[in-house]
Order: structure tokens, then sequence, then C-alpha cells
């Protein structure tokens, strides 16, 4: 199915290409973006060899399983803003996700979703940096989603973490082209009234981790939390046993729920 078909408002907007496979969507379209690149490219690729999370961790791609795609947005922002993106894409992705597929998504702060208690997607923002003003010169937003379990299953390391948005036997071929396109025109809709942050509300109250108690880790540190808020910068604000309490930058810890 075309998936320039199915957009709406933002059909002008994007520029789609589609390859088999590629080594990461994001490094393809990072370098496109360094090249001049406009606003609005897409790159979508069947599978991934070398997909990656944050900190060059592995995001595992395989054929005929799910999405693997990269956004290219030119925002007007400063680079310590450029969370903000990752935040309205989590939400866009998790509205899409509901829409097409029927299955509720929850957002774990700050960019991964998960349907049915296991993490379906993740979200990886990148951006160049113009040195003088501390802006964004271009973010690249990577998109991976498991939408069926690929035929070999997931890896031992990351089969208790990980999950999909369908079964096989509900899977119908046309909802991978409904849930990019969806993501597509919810992404433009959001990004149009970026600074408005329509976005943010929604963020929270789809988290799964506000009012749960956590275990926040900061390299050699470990310590219980309740995780009280997501601020308008997209930290989690979390208080501590002993009172304290902490606005967290995504950059710098790892939480998970107790
Ligand atoms: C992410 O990083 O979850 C961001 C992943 C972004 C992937 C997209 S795909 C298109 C674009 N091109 C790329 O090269 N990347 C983007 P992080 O929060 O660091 O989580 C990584 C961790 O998630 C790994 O260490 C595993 O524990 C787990 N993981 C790996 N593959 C997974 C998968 N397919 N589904 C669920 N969890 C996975």
């Amino acid at each position: 199915m075309d998936i320039k078909n199915l957009l709406n408002k933002s059909k002008d907007f994007y520029d789609i290409e589609m390859f088999d496979v590629l080594e990461s969507t994001n490094s393809t379209l990072k370098s496109m973006a360094k090249s001049g690149e406009k606003e609005g490219k897409v790159i979508v690729a069947q599978r991934q060899t070398k997909g990656r999370g944050k900190m060059n961790r592995e995001f595992f791609s395989p054929e005929g399983s799910g999405i693997y795609m990269s956004i290219l947005l030119k925002p007007d922002i400063e680079i310590d803003k450029a969370v903000l993106l990752t935040a309205m894409t989590a939400v866009a992705v998790a509205e899409t996700i509901e829409n097409v597929s029927g299955v509720e998504a929850k957002i774990k702060w700050v960019n991964d979703i998960y349907c049915k208690g296991k993490k379906v997607c993740g979200i990886l923002t990148e951006s160049g940096l113009e040195l003088y003003s501390k802006k964004v010169s271009y973010s690249v937003i990577g998109i991976g989603i498991n939408l069926i379990e690929a035929e070999t299953g997931f890896p031992s390391e990351i089969s208790n973490i990980a999950g999909t948005v369908y079964e096989r036997n509900e899977y119908k071929d046309e909802s991978r082209a409904q849930i990019i396109a969806g993501i597509l025109e919810s992404i433009y809709n959001y990004y149009l009234e970026f600074s408005k942050g329509r976005y943010k509300e929604k963020y929270k109250s789809r988290s799964n981790l506000l009012g749960k108690e956590i275990i926040v880790t900061s390299g050699e540190s470990i310590k219980k939390a309740i995780a009280t808020n997501i601020d308008d910068d997209c930290r989690l604000v979390v208080k501590y046993d002993d009172g304290n309490q902490e606005a967290l930058l995504s950059g710098d810890v790892s939480v998970k729920a107790v």
C-alpha cells in the first residue's frame, strides 16, 4: 500500500523513500541531513543490520517483523530541548498504535512505548548542533516498532522485555502502512504547533511510571524513588526515600519500575 496516499494534511511535507535493508535508517538519514537534505525526508527499511538505540545499544530489527523508520526535522529550538521531539514522537506513536490496532499503548519515560507490559517500540532522536547559537541544525527521529514476532523469535537477552503490538494471527499486512502513515500525519500535526506543547499533557497521561515506585540507576548509584511528575522540559521528577527531590535528565540515568 502506498503510504503517501494514506497521508492527509502532511502529504506535501514528506518525501518518503523505502529500502529493503540498511545498516540503520538513522545513520542514512543523518548523512543525508549533513549533505543538506530538506526537512520532511523520511527513510523506511524492512530490516536493519546495525539498528541502534541510545549509547550505541543494539536495536533488534529483523525482516518481516517491524517498522524501522527515520524522519528529518529542522526545528528552531535549542539543543537541550531536543528531547521534546522524542516526547512528541512517543505520543504520536502511542496514539497511532492504539488507533490502528486497538491495543493500549503506554509511554515509559523517556523513549519507549509499551503494550501489554512489554517494550514494542524505541525512539532515538539524534541532532546536529549549531555551535554558536546552541540551536539544533537538524534532528533525525528514529522509530523502531515490533509489529509481530520474527520467525526466529526475540534474542534471549531481550525476550523478557520485548513484545509486539500484534499476535501473528491478528496482524493484517495493510496495518504496517497504516501505522507508518498515522505516525507521520500525527507528528506533522504536533510539529506545526510544537511551541504550544500540546503533546505534553498527553505524554504525562500515558506514562507507565508516574506514581510508581522506581529504581534510579546513575553510574554506580542505585536508589529507590517514587516518580512524581514529568516537568515541562520532559525531566522525570522523583522523590527519594530520604525526602529529597530530583529532576532527572534522560541522558544521565536509567529507571525501571520496581
Ligand atoms: C531505543 O534505545 O529503544 C531506541 C531504538 C530506536 C530504533 C530505531 S529503528 C529506526 C532508527 N534507526 C536506528 O538505528 N535506530 C532507530 P534504548 O532506549 O537505548 O533501548 C535499547 C535497548 O532496548 C536494548 O539494549 C535492548 O535491551 C532493548 N531492545 C533491543 N531491540 C529491541 C526491540 N526490537 N524491541 C524491544 N526492545 C529492544
